[in-house]
């Protein structure tokens, strides 16, 4: 090679990675809108389904029994009209420009992080939460534990925190960000680590000490870094498609149990829910499944932090034909965290069913997975704040506010599962 073309290639190298890390090759978002779009048949949810594969125009948010939350870029606006008069729709617009509500959040972080540390008014990035762990591992030796549940498809290390102060305790597994954009989950999730290992409130005393904690603060961390430095709306995996040029699979969809079933995931590498090639296609998936196959005799509650829309689902997802065995059980044990949210002065209100049954069958998920394949009989989604006023860029001045309903939401949570004999031990430790 001569010098020349060696100068050319370093050139060019230099240049691909800075196109690719620069800061400001953020995608954005001006003008994006989100839109409500009720609807009343299958058919018509499957048109406006449909739009979303044009990724470029039309990305799904949210998906409930009959409605859609979609987002639209500025251009695609008359394509929406159409479909919606066509169909005979209503659509109710919600944020008028997503990019705006990204801006304000950015703002936030940057602010915070000026400040100097980790902390819960702002959102924080996969290096500040592991490093933040580092510490709290450091500061508390005796009652906690690092884990690691293996290596992300780009080759980044998915980690845990157990957290247990005595043995023989009933154990909570919580499983955080396994969708990217949905950042309140990892700040939630963080936020209630501190608080066992930190508040005197006889609560939180209570609740610390007598459950082992495994905890998962970001499951998919390829797709959470991809949305702090790239595309702050990406949902999935970040493994590419022998068949499509679209990236990533659905990871709550991706879990070997009823895998793909009743149209509980889309075979469509572009989709926001594609289940993947195969079951466990994911090695998050498959990470997150050998290590709770392996602990699975000490877990009794499987959670599974998502947001939005304030809902806690129990199995199943991938039927709305049948119930599990305990579904009363279940739907008692979600009516007390509901209880307990309501009875902070938020006003914040919680919503339950199984998946299936309030929303839409969703096969291969986490919480139908550790149920049916895991024997983990108490086991939930939860979908965090909010409604849809902000959706997934929930302003950090939610965090806080939202991570108490969750204390106080699992605390009753689990007061119901002893009362109602779930607690107990399932195999000597
Ligand atoms: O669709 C999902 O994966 C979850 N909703 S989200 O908006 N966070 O993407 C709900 C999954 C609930 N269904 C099952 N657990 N089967
Ligand atoms: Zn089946
Ligand atoms: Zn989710």
């Amino acid at each position: 090679m001569s010098l020349y073309s060696f100068l050319i290639a370093l050139a060019l190298v230099l240049f691909v990675q800075g196109a690719s890390f620069g800061k400001d090759e953020k995608l954005r978002y001006d003008n994006y809108s989100v839109y409500k779009l009720k609807f009343e048949t299958q058919e018509q949810r499957s048109i406006l389904k449909k739009l979303a594969e044009n990724r470029d125009n039309f990305r799904l948010w949210h998906e409930a029994r009959d409605e859609l939350h979609m987002m639209i870029s500025p251009g695609a606006f008359a394509e929406l009209e159409t479909e919606i008069q066509k169909n005979n729709v209503s659509a109710k617009l919600f944020i008028s420009n997503v990019q705006e509500l990204i801006d304000f959040e950015e703002d936030a972080n940057l602010k915070a992080s000026r400040d100097g540390s980790f902390g819960w008014t702002k959102y924080n990035t996969l290096d500040e939460i592991y490093a933040w762990l580092d510490e709290i591992l450091a500061s508390y030796p005796t009652v906690t534990e690092r884990f690691v549940l293996g290596q992300s498809y780009e080759g980044r290390t998915i980690r845990g925190i157990k957290i247990s102060y005595k043995s023989n305790n009933p154990g909570v597994f919580i499983e955080s960000n396994i969708h990217a954009r949905e950042w309140i989950t990892s700040a939630t999730a963080t936020w209630l680590i501190n608080e066992f290992l930190t508040s005197s409130d006889e609560l939180v005393r209570d609740l610390a000490e007598n459950h082992d904690w495994y905890i998962v603060p970001v499951l998919n961390v390829d797709g959470f870094v991809y949305t702090h430095e790239k595309d702050r709306m990406w949902r999935k995996t970040r493994q590419p498609s022998d068949i499509s040029s679209c990236v990533g699979v659905d990871p709550n969809r991706n879990y070997d149990s009823h895998w793909m079933e009743n149209d509980g995931a889309s075979s469509n590498p572009c989709a926001e829910d594609y289940g993947g090639p195969k079951p466990f296609s994911e090695p998050e998936i498959q990470a997150m499944s050998d290590y709770v196959s392996g602990v699975k005799d000490n877990i009794n509650v499987m959670l599974a932090f998502h947001s939005y829309s304030q809902l806690l689902l129990s199995p199943y997802g991938h039927t709305k034909e049948e119930f599990p065995p305990n579904y009363d059980d279940l739907m008692a044990v979600a009516q007390a965290y509901g209880d307990a949210v309501e009875s902070l002065p938020y006003g914040t209100v919680y919503r339950y069913g199984s998946a299936a049954g309030i929303l839409y069958p969703a096969s291969g998920a986490t919480n139908d997975w550790a149920y049916n394949e895991q024997g983990v009989e108490i086991s939930y989604t939860i979908e965090f704040r909010d409604t849809g006023r902000y959706g997934f860029i929930l302003p950090p001045a939610h965090i806080v506010p939202n991570a108490e309903e969750a204390l106080v939401g699992i605390a009753a949570l689990l007061d119901k599962c002893k009362e109602l004999g779930y607690l107990e031990l399932k195999s000597t430790k």
